[in-house]
């Protein structure tokens, strides 16, 4: 039996297996063909960017590892992005930082202009994808001790405001562009290593910062705010907390971003979806995978993954949620990375849209537990992955870890000569 039909015969098998649950398989996967996931251009690149790639990486995150083969220019950027969008099934959107643009001379931060990122604009259109905007408050002298907009020193501040001010009109530029808005998420560092003496003044720098900011109406940008919990010389506090970032948005009605590296431990972002979506119109996922901290390790296929995917679909909110991925590891092939990840995402999508929510919740609603705890249970193990590979057949993308093929070639033939 050729790969093509072991796929298509384990297809028409699952198809029925869930037909009898009256789930449609082919209405799940034109559900999921709609998705288009955020790929985050910093994986390929460990976060260095190409305004000072020797400079290093601040703001208390970091990309551990040394694998050949990183991207040193904006065209081996977008060639390996290139690489890792051909094996994702379906068309996805690019996350860009403001560091990767491109420009002859120095360009200061708060000096960025939509012509500095022509050439992604270029690029974006001729592959159809939209493109998300992010300014960089790190990796920078003016943010070196920890604080950006909302630093004590006003001429400190005035210059972060000005590059997230320039940031949301290239978002603005690529939504208008493209034909499909950006989101424009600010995330900054800022934030003590020690216990504070005081915690409220530089929340409300950070709130008259944001009002600043967001004061230009830009009718193809969308913005978002994206709280943390806390990180490296930032043990202690962190100006942009999640109840700072949540009022923030509700009484701005912004998006607020959720990445699931920001919590506790143990803490999941999956239980937060149903109550922002009550209050917010949209909110930004940064799909990540902490491991004992916000350690950023490509996302797997693990149980926290699942309970976000099954509450976007649950919820109904697949357009109004936005998905972006949010992890750098330097460790592996950076195109796997990517590739690993997004296809992970997707995969837990497709197996929450192959739920039969109807008859969970009505178990649920009879108070019949033990009938919804059986099928939970049942479901984690139905032929999900037959249907994912007959959509990636569908697609001309390679099925299985096929793909790795590809990146093997690929990364003989560049990567290695990098
Ligand atoms: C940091 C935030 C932020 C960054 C990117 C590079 O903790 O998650 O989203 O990872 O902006
Ligand atoms: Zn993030």
């Amino acid at each position: 039996m050729t790969i093509e039909t072991q796929v298509q015969t384990a297809y028409s098998v699952a198809a029925e297996r869930y037909a009898a649950l009256g789930v449609d398989t082919q209405t799940a996967l034109s559900a999921l063909e709609k998705v288009a996931i955020s790929l985050h251009c910093w994986q390929g690149d460990d976060v260095g960017g190409f305004e000072n790639p020797t400079g290093g990486l601040s703001g208390g995150i970091a990309a551990t590892g040394n694998y050949p083969g990183k991207a040193r220019t904006a065209d081996e950027l977008r060639r390996d992005l290139d690489v890792a969008y051909s094996l994702l099934p379906g068309s996805h959107r690019l996350n860009l930082h403001a560091i990767y643009l491109e420009s002859d001379k120095k360009v200061e931060r708060n000096a960025i202009e939509p012509r500095h990122f022509a050439a992604w604009k270029d690029w974006a259109k001729a592959g159809g994808h939209g493109v998300d905007f992010n300014p960089t408050c790190f990796s920078h002298p003016l943010s070196a001790d920890g604080f950006t907009l909302s630093h004590r020193d006003p001429a400190i501040r005035q210059f972060w405001i000005e590059h997230c001010i320039a940031s949301r009109r290239i978002g603005d530029y690529f939504g208008r562009e493209l034909g499909t808005p950006a989101v424009t998420n600010i995330w900054v560092p800022d934030g003590y290593k020690d216990s504070p003496a005081d915690r409220t003044t530089p929340r409300l720098l950070l709130l008259q910062a944001l009002d600043e900011i967001l004061a230009e109406k830009l009718p193809d940008n969308l913005d978002a705010v994206e709280p943390k919990l806390f990180g490296i010389g930032s043990e202690s506090y962190v100006t942009g907390s999640m109840e700072f970032y949540s009022a923030y948005a509700v009484s701005r009605k912004i998006l607020l971003t959720l990445d699931s590296g920001h919590f506790h431990p143990t803490e999941t972002i999956a239980d937060k979806i149903s109550s922002l979506l009550i209050y917010l119109d949209q909110i930004l996922l940064h799909v990540s995978r902490g491991v004992r901290w916000d350690s950023d390790h490509v996302v797997t296929f693990n149980d926290d993954l699942q309970a976000i995917a099954q509450e976007v679909v649950h919820c109904n909110a697949l357009e109004r949620v936005h998905i972006g991925l949010d992890y750098f590891d330097a460790s592996i092939n950076r195109i796997a990375a990517w590739t690993i990840g997004t296809r992970n995402t997707q995969r837990a999508l497709l197996q929450a849209l192959l739920e039969p929510h109807q008859m969970l919740n009505t178990f649920e609603a009879q108070g019949d537990f033990s009938s919804r705890l059986a099928l939970q249970e049942e479901l984690k193990v139905m032929p999900a992955n037959a249907v994912w590979d007959y959509y990636c057949l569908s697609k001309s993308v390679p099925v299985g870890m096929a793909f790795m093929d590809v990146i093997k070639t690929y990364e003989k033939a560049e990567l290695t000569q990098r």
